[in-house]
């Protein structure tokens, strides 16, 4: 018995020490102590020993078994951490993957620069909600309600259960609408604070209108308005030339005052930009003395101040700016175009 023990031992302990993976050593374990091993047969045919027998040859039957669960519990221990370190070894000679990082989107980056160009001229920014009332979008800035004007300014009007909960905000919440452009916020901003001041107001506007290369039915706007005492164009012409330099930098670019109508203002001008001696000319901006009518809205004399304003369509002058034929490409999502910038 002791030599078939001893045999038990050391084939179990060979074939322990051979096996190179989890699984298989899975495997042997069952064929040295599963229920139909040698071992368990042995230790099953103690009852039928004598007792003196059985008191000689069980406690070395027992220690025997615990001896190579033991080992094998040990073998399948390293084998498993050998194997896991296997598969996570890293290999350096690999090359890496390539980490994709998020991206500033031009239209955001473009605003920032206005606004830092603004900034350096002593202009504060502001900001006002693309949900507008009627009498902020329209009637405040001299629109009245039948004025043709309202024409040139296609409006997403909105349904009234829509807007329900947000009506205690709001004056005159009877009709609201997305502004139409970020001159509204002229109005707020005056109807709080006291000239003299000089403010831009960046902002997202919407319009009701077909789209196609150079229109947009939402496109941003800056909005700017410079109030004080004896201002004229002359004031305008300066700041807006000096933007233009900053903005367009060694670019070469022309710029044309186009007198024009708008209710705001009186008088008022449109300004196109051409870049270069072939480039076409664009329309980038409405412009012009802010009207008495506007003044007596908010409550100031019209006798006392004066002021020049003035919107601005940002991506117009991001598509001279980078000699983008489309603006429907700042929206449509395209990874290739966004890149560029
Ligand atoms: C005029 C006088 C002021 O004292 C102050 C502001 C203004 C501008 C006025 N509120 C306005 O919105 N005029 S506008 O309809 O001619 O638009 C201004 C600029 O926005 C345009 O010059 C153009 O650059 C841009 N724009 C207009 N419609 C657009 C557009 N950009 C893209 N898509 C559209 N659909």
């Amino acid at each position: 018995m002791e030599f078939d023990l001893n045999k038990i031992k050391k084939s179990a302990q060979e074939a322990i020490e051979e096996l190179a993976s989890p699984e298989k050593l899975e495997e042997i374990k069952i064929k040295f102590l599963g229920r139909k091993s040698e071992l368990t047969e042995l230790l099953r045919s103690l009852k039928d020993l004598s007792i003196e027998e059985r008191r000689k040859l069980g406690p070395k039957l027992q220690e025997l078994k615990k001896e190579l669960e033991r080992s094998f519990d040990k073998r399948l221990k390293d084998l498993r951490i050998s194997h896991s370190t296997l598969r996570e070894r890293i290999d350096v000679t690999k090359p890496g993957h390539k980490i994709t990082s998020g991206h500033i989107h031009p239209l955001s980056k473009i605003e920032e620069e206005i606004e830092q160009i603004f900034l350096s001229m002593n202009f504060s920014v502001v900001e006002g909600p693309e949900v507008e009332d009627e009498y902020h979008n329209f009637d405040a800035l001299n629109i009245p309600k039948d004025h043709p004007a309202r024409e040139m300014w296609d409006t997403f009007w909105l349904r009234q259960n829509e807007i329900k909960n947000q009506k205690s905000k709001i004056k005159n919440p009877e009709k609201l609408l997305l502004r139409t452009h970020t001159s509204p916020m002229q109005i707020r901003y005056m109807e709080k604070n006291n000239p003299p001041f000089q403010i831009i107001v960046p902002g997202r506007v919407f319009r009701y209108e077909a789209t196609d290369a150079s229109h947009e039915i939402n496109f941003y706007q800056v909005e700017g308005l410079m109030v004080g005492k004896d201002m004229s164009l002359a004031n305008f012409k300066f700041v807006v030339e000096e933007f233009f330099k900053k903005f367009f930098g060694s670019q070469k670019i022309e710029f044309r005052f186009r007198p024009s109508y708008f209710p705001f203002v009186e008088p008022g001008v449109e300004v196109d930009i051409k870049l270069g001696k072939s480039g076409k000319w664009l329309e980038v901006m409405g412009a012009g003395m802010v009207h008495r009518k506007v003044f007596d809205a908010v409550g100031y004399n019209p006798n006392d101040v004066t002021g020049f304003a003035f919107g601005l369509g940002l991506e117009r002058l991001a598509m001279i700016k980078y000699k983008i034929p489309d603006i429907r490409l700042f929206y449509s999502g395209d990874l290739r175009f966004i890149k560029q910038f």
